[in-house]
């Protein structure tokens, strides 16, 4: 934490300061991060354009996505008749009777679409972070950097729209906001050219300011944020609950000590912030009701665990379980194969019916895998399905007593403790790989999900994965020095995504002899 913010309690001060670029800036590190270009893209109606793109004669049409008795999201022609988002089912179809309704609890088409967008954007640059299926952070100031350099800022217009104005000319300080609204409106277009998606993007100096200016206009449109207009982005939010990064519990805790709006929680004595949430959690809290938020895009590591699973009225016999586990398990172990890494532990979850709580009563229990079932997942052979049936048996005697009846709602199976085939104690890459990403920030919605390794577009012989858990300003290091070397990171083909990831791991392995943390991640 910078010292100088130390006992700052003054909005517009401690604000000022953040948006001072290079000068008045005390450290690098406020001048970098205050120049930082970040993007956040999210798309439009997400399920519903999916259900859309498989198909088309839903396009003109109202359309609303089903989970269980909610309208978990609908197309925008579903908008304009008064349906909205999480609405119940009945009120949606009392709003709109010619409603047409598209089940969407098998995520499967979700999940896929929601990767090739993050892959996709990966493409043009290393720093992105997902944020649950349908946003990304992107860090785009290397781009921009670069192409300030080859541009004339009288050749510059913002793309878009600006927060709070109508027409924004280009100057030497809002510079590379303008660049950065051409990159989003590429991105956008990429996106939508490559998948058929459209989606709004928020252009500011941080993560926070990109996100909640991003909704201003919607859908398929986007918004940059000036530096001098984050005050008012702040106060026009409605509560705390508005503010990314300000959950329930803080919220219910700020609301026992009186604070309930953005403006309460920037006024209040730091000092007693500090009291109740200790000094981290209080000066974070207090920055992001500024609009000040330091924190890095960190591109996600490859998932913690893979897990699958379907949910249905009524299986009550032994066998109707069996046949269940075995289809989840054979498009698990196929996924898992995919993934290339060994998982160690295997987990069944069971949800059986009950009247009080239908939807949250699961129960799981978990086992290690033998060596020669894991084994056997990751070569691929068909003899690994059969061993973990054996396997999940086991773990479903030991949770229900089959002799009595039993209705099961939902089965879930999952593997975890997944480790890099290549990864030895003694490299550095099981050092990296067994930091896993921070779950702190996931949605339910990731930690359930699976998602192929990610590609980063680093040296041949660099793990990218390894490459994915340095801190970001490293990243941007390493880039800019292997940039300088040679043109090494070139753009991958669509088609070449998962040869490549697997020839630099292979390269990375035989890379990690070496003791020197520097050589390990410089090219040959
Ligand atoms: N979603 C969900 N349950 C929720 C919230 C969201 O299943 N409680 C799913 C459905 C959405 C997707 O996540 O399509 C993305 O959520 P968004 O809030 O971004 O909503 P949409 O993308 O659907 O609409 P918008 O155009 O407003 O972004
Ligand atoms: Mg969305
Ligand atoms: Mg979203």
């Amino acid at each position: 934490m910078d010292t100088d913010e130390e006992g700052d309690n003054d909005w517009d001060r401690s604000l000022e300061s953040d948006m001072l670029e290079t000068e008045g800036s005390s450290t690098d590190r406020v001048t970098s991060i205050s120049q930082r270009v970040i993007l956040h893209i999210d798309l439009d109606c997400f399920y519903a354009q999916v259900e859309m793109i498989r198909n088309p004669a839903l396009r003109n049409k109202p359309l609303g996505i089903q989970q269980k008795y909610l309208i978990v999201t609908c197309n925008y022609v579903a908008r304009e008749h008064g349906v909205n988002k999480l609405m119940s089912v009945t009120d949606a179809v009392e709003k709109c009777p010619q409603l047409v309704l598209v089940k969407g609890e098998d995520l499967t088409h979700y999940r896929e679409m929601s990767y090739k967008v993050t892959e996709l954007l990966m493409s043009y640059c290393p720093l992105v972070e997902r944020l649950g299926f349908d946003e990304n952070f992107m860090d785009v100031t290397e781009m921009v950097e670069r192409r300030l350099k080859e541009t004339c800022i009288s050749d510059l217009s913002f793309n878009g729209h600006v927060y709070k104005h109508e027409s924004m000319a280009v100057d030497e300080e809002n510079a590379r906001l303008a660049v950065g609204s051409v990159i989003a409106a590429e991105m956008r277009q990429a996106i939508f050219s490559t998948l058929g998606l459209t989606g709004c993007a928020g252009i500011a100096n941080n993560k926070l300011l990109a996100k909640l200016v991003a909704g201003t206009f919607k859908p398929n449109q986007q918004t940059t944020l000036l530096p001098y207009s984050t005050a008012e982005l702040m106060s026009s939010l409605t509560g705390l609950i508005k503010v990314p990064g300000i959950g329930y519990k803080t919220r219910e805790k700020l609301k026992a000590l009186g604070l309930v709006s953005v403006r309460d929680l920037q006024l209040y004595s730091l000092a007693d912030l500090v009291r109740e949430f200790g000094e981290v959690t209080a000066k974070r809290i207090q920055n992001l009701a500024c609009g000040i938020d330091d924190s890095p895009v960190t591109p996600a590591g490859p998932p913690q665990s893979l897990s699958d699973e379907d949910s249905f009225k009524k299986i009550s016999t032994l066998e109707e379980v069996q046949k269940k586990t075995e289809e989840l398990l054979t498009s698990l172990t196929e996924r898992m194969h995919k993934d290339g890494r060994r998982p160690h532990t295997f987990r069944l979850t069971i949800r059986q019916y009950t009247v009080t709580n239908r939807w949250f009563s699961r129960e799981s229990r978990q086992c290690p895998i033998p060596n020669h079932t894991g084994l056997k997942i990751t070569c691929g052979s068909s003899e690994a399905v059969p061993q973990l049936l054996g396997l999940s048996m086991k773990l479903f005697h030991k949770m229900l007593d089959t002799r009595e009846p039993f209705h099961l709602t939902l089965l879930n199976v999952c593997f975890s403790n997944l480790q890099a085939k290549s990864s030895s104690k003694s490299s550095i890459a099981s050092f990296f790989t067994q930091k896993c990403p921070t779950t702190t920030q996931m949605t339910s919605q990731q930690q359930v999900s699976m998602y192929d390794f990610p590609y980063f577009n680093v040296p041949a012989n660099v793990d990218p994965y390894v490459f994915s858990q340095l801190p970001a300003d490293v990243q941007r290091e390493l880039l800019t020095e292997w940039r300088q070397q040679k043109p090494v990171l070139k753009i991958p083909s669509k088609h070449s995504h998962k040869t490549s990831s697997t020839r630099d791991k292979k390269s990375a392995a035989k890379g990690s002899q070496c003791n020197n943390i520097l050589k390990y991640f410089k090219p040959n």
